[in-house]
This record gives C-alpha cells, sequence and structure tokens, in this order.
C-alpha cells in the first residue's frame, strides 16, 4: 500500500479544527486531527509545506519509521506545532492501518482493557449554586465524574465559567479577550464550593477541579490542604509546569491527587514528574504530543511509576482526536479518566462517529480503524475564522497565566 494524498481540511463548525486526510492507492483513507486552539493555521502551513510533500508514495503501515522520520529528520525537535503535525500523520496512520486489517484500533494497541472509558463532564456556574445545580445534573445525565468550576466573587471572567448561559468554550472569534485574576479571592473562596458540593451531592460522585495554573507552587499546595476534606478525583494544573521540580513542593504538602500537562508536547515535558511520583494523572494529549505512537510509549513509562492517564479533552480537541482517545483508553492498562466536554450538533454532523455515551462510560465503537469520518461538503460550508484564547491580568493590570 502506498499514500497517494494528503490533503487538510481547515473549517470552523461553531470552532476552529485542522483535519489532515491520508488517501492510498487502496482506496482507504485515514484522518487526523490538528488542531492547536489559537495557532491553527501556523500547523496547517508546517505540515502542508514541510511535511506532506514527504509522504507521498510512503508505506503507511511503517507508522514507526514515519514519525521518527518526523520527529528525527526535522532536526528541530519538539514544540506543540511540530508534535501536533506528527501526531495527525501519527493518528491517521493508525487509522489506515486498521480499516487495512478491518479491525478497531483499540485492537492495535493491545486489545480491551476494559468495558468502557470514564469520562468526566464539565460543570460550571457564575456562583456557588448554580455550580451545584450543573454538577447534579450531570450526575442525573448518567456521569459518575464531574469537574467543577465556579464564578469567584470579585474575579470577572472568571476561567471556566460560560458568558451568557452558552456552553463553556474559552476560544473566541476575534481578537483575544482578557479576563481578570487574583489568587487572594480565589483562594479564599474554592474549598467553600467543593464544601457544599460534599454536603448537597454526598460521597460518591467524582469531583475534579481544574486550577489552570493560576497559583504558585505554595499556594497549590495551600489549596490542596484545604480541598482534602472534599476527597478531590484531581486537581489540575496547580501552577505552571516548565519547571517540573514545582510539584515536588506542591507533592509535600498534600494527599490531593495532582494531574497536568495538557499543554505538554512529549514525554520530556514529564519525565522527571513521572519518574520522582509527584503526579498521579498525565493530560497530554494524543493530539498534542506526537499522536498514538508518543502516547504509548509515554503511557507505559508512567505506568511504571503509578502515573495513569487522565488526557485532555475539551472541544478543542476534534471528534478525530476523541476518537482515538478512547481507542487508546480501552486498550492501556494505566488509563484513569478521559475528559468529555461534548462539541456542538454541527461539529458533529461534520465528523460522523461510532463512539458514544452511557451511564458514565464511553466507547470508541467497533468499526475497522478509528470509527470516524468527515463531511467535506459541510466542513467547506464553514470557513475558517481567526480565533484566540483570552489572556488574563491581575487587578493591577500585571498580564499573568490564563
Ligand atoms: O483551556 O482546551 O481542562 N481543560 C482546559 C481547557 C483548555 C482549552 C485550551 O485550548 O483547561 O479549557
Ligand atoms: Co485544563
Amino acid at each position: 500500500m502506498k499514500i497517494t494524498e494528503a490533503r487538510l481540511i481547515v473549517c470552523s463548525p461553531d470552532r476552529n479544527f485542522v483535519t489532515l486526510k491520508l488517501c492510498t492507492d487502496e482506496g482507504i483513507y485515514g484522518l487526523g486531527d490538528a488542531t492547536l486552539n489559537g495557532r491553527e493555521l501556523a500547523v496547517a502551513s508546517y505540515l502542508s509545506e514541510h511535511v506532506l510533500p514527504c509522504l507521498i508514495g510512503r508505506d503507511p503501515f511503517a507508522i514507526e519509521d514515519i514519525w521518527q522520520t518526523l520527529y528525527r529528520g526535522a532536526y528541530w525537535r519538539r514544540g506543540p506545532v511540530t508534535m501536533t503535525a506528527i501526531a495527525a500523520v501519527d493518528v491517521a496512520l493508525w487509522d489506515i492501518k486498521g480499516k487495512a486489517l478491518n479491525t478497531p484500533v483499540y485492537n492495535l494497541l493491545g486489545g480491551r482493557s476494559r468495558q468502557g472509558v470514564l469520562v468526566y463532564a464539565h460543570a460550571n456556574g457564575k456562583d456557588i449554586e448554580e455550580a451545584v445545580d450543573s454538577v447534579r445534573r450531570h450526575m442525573e445525565a448518567g456521569y459518575l465524574a464531574v469537574r467543577a468550576q465556579c464564578g469567584v466573587p470579585g474575579v470577572a471572567g472568571s476561567y471556566g465559567v460560560p458568558k451568557g448561559g452558552k456552553p463553556y468554550e474559552p476560544a473566541e472569534r476575534g481578537l483575544p479577550g482578557e479576563g481578570v485574576w487574583s489568587t487572594e479571592r480565589y483562594l479564599n473562596f474554592v474549598p467553600s464550593l467543593f464544601e457544599k458540593l460534599r454536603v448537597d451531592l454526598g460521597p460518591e460522585v467524582h469531583l475534579l477541579h481544574d486550577v489552570h495554573h493560576r497559583l504558585t507552587p505554595i499556594e497549590a499546595a495551600r489549596l490542596g490542604k484545604a480541598l482534602e476534606p472534599y476527597r478531590l478525583f484531581w486537581m489540575e494544573d496547580p501552577c505552571p509546569a516548565e519547571l517540573q521540580e514545582s510539584f515536588e513542593l506542591i507533592r509535600r504538602h498534600t494527599t490531593t491527587p495532582l494531574a497536568t500537562g495538557e499543554v505538554f508536547n512529549s514525554v520530556w515535558d514529564a519525565h522527571e514528574l513521572i519518574r520522582r511520583q509527584w503526579i498521579d494523572y498525565l493530560r497530554m494529549s494524543i493530539v498534542h504530543g506526537g499522536g498514538i505512537t508518543h502516547a504509548k510509549k509515554t503511557a507505559d513509562f508512567a505506568a511504571l511509576y503509578h502515573v495513569r492517564t487522565g488526557f485532555h479533552g475539551a472541544t478543542d480537541l476534534s471528534p478525530v482526536t476523541m476518537a482515538a482517545a478512547l481507542h487508546f483508553g480501552l486498550a492501556i492498562h494505566n488509563f484513569g479518566i478521559q475528559e468529555h466536554m461534548p462539541h456542538t450538533r454541527l461539529t458533529d454532523e461534520v465528523f460522523p462517529h461510532e463512539y458514544s455515551f452511557a451511564e458514565g462510560y464511553m466507547h470508541p465503537g467497533d468499526a475497522a480503524g478509528l470509527g470516524v469520518d468527515i463531511d467535506e461538503k459541510l466542513a467547506a460550508k464553514c470557513p475558517y475564522q481567526r480565533a484566540y484564547l483570552p489572556v488574563a491580568r491581575k487587578l493591577d493590570g500585571t498580564l499573568t497565566d490564563w
């Protein structure tokens, strides 16, 4: 089999997606997601100018060799643009291989290790009452795990809280929006949210919370300790993680489980975090972390240190990535949990898929390959529109981590 065509589909069915379609001489094609939220065309151009011309004529079964060629052969290594581009090619190749062998991708990764993939939903509210209500509604819809975010009094545009009753979607068309941030107000407030959630909703539901890189290590340590009575499933991205030993300090002070890495793009961003057991869950996703090939190696390394996966799965990760993550999560032993933020109806129409949700778990379906397709005609009716993630400023105007 040979790769005969490599095509990019850039579309915006309510939000932007970059999708790679690899076609072969046997009529089988594979899809890969190449979406990097707010930087979409950088990846598209990296692929079209530098990667796709090198794929024509290659054997799509040679996944490892193609991965190494794109990684080592570029000389310049890693970074979100490069690793997202490599991921798109890699995932499309796994899709082709599954279809060619007439088996779902999870069978190529070791086969099923479980019945379904535990997912967590996003709940939020402008105040505690609304947030508790939102968690309750997600539990009623069948979710066993729910992330809770809440407006902080005196902090306009708090992370994770939607505007005007719409589902939460951080990227906005136009130029970057600005939110306000106050660590002091946040730290004084958040424990009361989780106290109320446990009092009202009981001990069973898995509760998660995303700090979104906004604290220093010692502040995160204080929050982790304060949240211990409410037994969180995890505290996510407590502080920026470029300095991996930041987590040593947090870890020393709290038994609240820690998750990080949605902005990571290779095992090298996390190897100290894993090796020193400073985290419990790794969030680096298939799309931003070099595809299934690199995620498998990273997860196998993490398994040696009791670290489980908890992949990023917000709406900026397309249904192609969601499908890949579900095959992966069904197969590997050290799967932990998968984020699930449902796409809009229009996105789901552009990307018809086999995966489904029932009673707290998702399943990738048993179709050959990934079980996800793209409606190119509909995609063409939804042209790309420039969009950005917001930025955040402290009360005195200093730019801070969003
Ligand atoms: O900010 O997906 O856990 N989920 C998150 C998301 C991310 C966006 C970035 O593109 O933190 O809201
Ligand atoms: Co996050």
